[in-house]
């Protein structure tokens, strides 16, 4: 078994795993390269060949545990009949939402649409040493949410588009819950050994629908992973103090921690699971010597805890990979 496996299955704390979110994006100047290549984004994910290369870029550089597979959450509705537009420097954008044709999404159709993220992640597989784990994603239906009815206007919930959408969530969500499991489900098929669920915009959820928009759905896909023995990280981004109940609703193997909530406070609360990254992303455009010694806090913290070393969120654009290499060497100087 792998080491983030190893991890996330047997609770194992013999040593701590590391790989990054977003490690196989803009901040690699070989990425740059096949990207200046290729402007259309979703063209790029769903290019099996150029998908399988680029996943395996950062593990070239710096000899990560996981490779995560190059694709995007957006492939799902993209799958469903929706236009997705990525705007340069802007992030995804759904100029129509098309509530009919997402509703009447054909299984077979949707499987076709994706069979390029399929075969991506078996020749992955294939290329990938066994001792790494080769991790694909999905993102929770809130988060879909937030990219299909364009209910976020920087970086806040934008009230007045949830209210006018209300009455078809409930539907939506359920149809998401249906076609995620079977993308789930094929990338693991194919190849893929662990699945991590990024529920980036869950912090905007207020107090009062945090069951029904976070808690339900991740459940549902957790539980979904778990009776398919498939191991499963959540992580439900910017829920403070509510991770504790997330955690014991949702049951998945592991928790990717955001950089807002306290290591020590989850250290003392967190038991009977995997926990995985933290550290603020944007320490790393900061001195090395600071980044080294966050890296060496964090493991202190979760010395006697099965821990993955990760980040609170993805890489930024501006981080130079040099930084990158250097965080690896001081986590694999690590001895338990
Ligand atoms: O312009 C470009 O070059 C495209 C940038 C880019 C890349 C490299 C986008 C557009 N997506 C990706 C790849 C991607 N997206 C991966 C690849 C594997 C890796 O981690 O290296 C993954 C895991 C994602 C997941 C993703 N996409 C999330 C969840 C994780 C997170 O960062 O919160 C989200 C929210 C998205 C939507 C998305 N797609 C792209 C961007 C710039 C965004 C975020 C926009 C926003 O903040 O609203």
């Amino acid at each position: 078994m792998n080491k983030i496996n190893n991890c996330l299955i047997n609770l194992n704390n013999s040593c701590v795993p590391i790989w990054f979110m977003r490690q196989a994006g803009r901040y690699l100047p070989e990425f740059r390269n096949i990207r200046s290549q290729n402007p259309d984004f979703l063209k790029l994910c769903l290019d099996s060949n150029l998908a399988s290369e680029i996943t395996l870029q950062p593990i070239e550089r710096f000899d990560l545990d996981a490779a995560i597979i190059f694709s995007d959450i957006l492939v799902v509705p993209h799958a469903m009949g929706q236009l997705i537009e990525f705007r340069e420097g802007k992030g995804p954008w759904v100029p129509s939402f098309n509530l009919n044709k997402l509703l009447n999404t054909e299984v077979n159709e949707f499987i076709e649409k994706l069979q390029p993220v399929y075969e991506a992640i078996n020749k992955t597989r294939n290329k990938l040493s066994k001792d790494k784990s080769l991790i694909a994603f999905v993102a929770a239906p809130w988060t879909l949410l937030i990219y299909l009815l364009n209910l976020k206007v920087e970086n806040k919930l934008d009230l007045r588009q949830l209210e006018r959408h209300e009455n078809n969530i409930e539907s939506i969500i359920k149809k998401l819950d249906e076609f995620l499991k079977i993308h789930i489900l094929n990338q693991k098929k194919a190849g893929a050994d662990t699945i991590q669920i990024f529920d980036s915009w869950a912090g905007l959820i207020s107090s009062h629908n945090i069951s029904k928009y976070c808690y339900t759905p991740n459940r549902s896909l957790s539980v979904f992973c778990r009776q398919n023995k498939i191991p499963v990280i959540c992580f439900p981004k910017g829920l403070n103090e509510n991770l504790k109940k997330f955690a014991e609703t949702v049951k998945p193997n592991g928790i990717n921690l955001d950089y807002e909530v306290d290591p020590k406070w989850v250290n003392k609360n967190f038991n009977n699971l995997c926990l995985q990254g933290g550290m603020k992303p944007e320490l790393l455009l900061d001195d090395e010597d600071k980044v080294l010694k966050e890296t060496d806090r964090y493991l202190d913290i979760f010395k006697s805890k099965p821990y993955i070393f990760n980040l609170g969120h993805g890489i930024l654009p501006q981080t130079d990979p040099e930084i990158i290499k250097k965080i690896v060497a001081k986590v694999r100087t690590m001895k338990r």
